[in-house]
């Protein structure tokens, strides 16, 4: 949004920084995208059950009203996070495209980044675990896994129709063997050492697995 300029005298006067006051669409947008994250570290952390409307309000410094003002009720709130969960990868897919890289390459980068993401994105956390917990929670969430095993196909094929897949391997069974055991590393890793050997997993992963399908 364009900041309003006031005149100096204007602005001496009112105290008021140059932008002036933020406006009530900004501050409500920007409190929401809070209430998002700290719930997103209270459902990380403690899971669902374990997560009350309090928790998620005291945590972002606000009342319970002021979140139920965003979100009416704790389903509603776990949902948000997890389609914010999903919000974040076709960022990181336009992130990757404009560094140009090879269809395989661009598979390898896009990965890189998702694997950096469930290091160290709350959101991204919170929603592996709410899509793990789902069945205890009373409202639907998007289908888990079938988005990355289309996009992960439809870049494959891409590679393969580059020359970059290895004889024999189409790019359909390739593409759930990667989402399968990326699930897997990420959860082994969350579970045994909290995501803090993501790194190591990840790079593990990415030698043995995409490697080997790689011509
Ligand atoms: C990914 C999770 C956790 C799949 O696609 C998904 O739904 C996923 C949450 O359900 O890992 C592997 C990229």
């Amino acid at each position: 949004m364009k900041p309003v300029v006031r005149s100096a005298s204007q602005t001496v006067r009112t105290g008021a920084l140059e932008r002036g006051p933020e406006p009530k669409q900004d501050r409500s947008v920007r409190t929401r995208q809070l209430v998002l994250l700290r719930a997103a570290e209270c459902f990380a952390e403690k899971g669902f059950a374990d997560t009350s409307v309090l928790d998620v309000a005291e945590r972002a410094g606000m009342t319970k009203g002021a979140v139920y003002h965003h979100f009416p009720s704790k389903e509603v709130l776990a949902i948000a996070v997890v389609e914010e969960h999903y919000a974040r990868w076709p960022v990181l897919l336009a992130k990757t495209r404009t560094k140009e890289l090879s269809p395989f390459g661009t598979v390898v980068d896009l990965l890189d980044g998702v694997a950096e993401a469930f290091h160290r994105d709350p959101i991204v956390q919170a929603g592996a675990r709410l899509q793990l917990e789902r069945s205890l929670i009373g409202a639907p969430l998007p289908a888990p896994y079938v988005g990355w095993t289309q996009l992960i196909t439809d870049l494959l094929g891409e590679a393969q129709e580059a020359g970059e897949l290895r004889e024999g391997v189409t790019p359909e069974e390739a593409a759930r063997l990667v989402v399968a055991s990326f699930f897997g590393m990420q959860h082994i890793s969350d579970v045994l050492h909290g995501r803090a050997d993501m790194p190591q997993r990840w790079a593990e992963l990415r030698e043995l697995v995409l490697f080997s399908i790689r011509a």
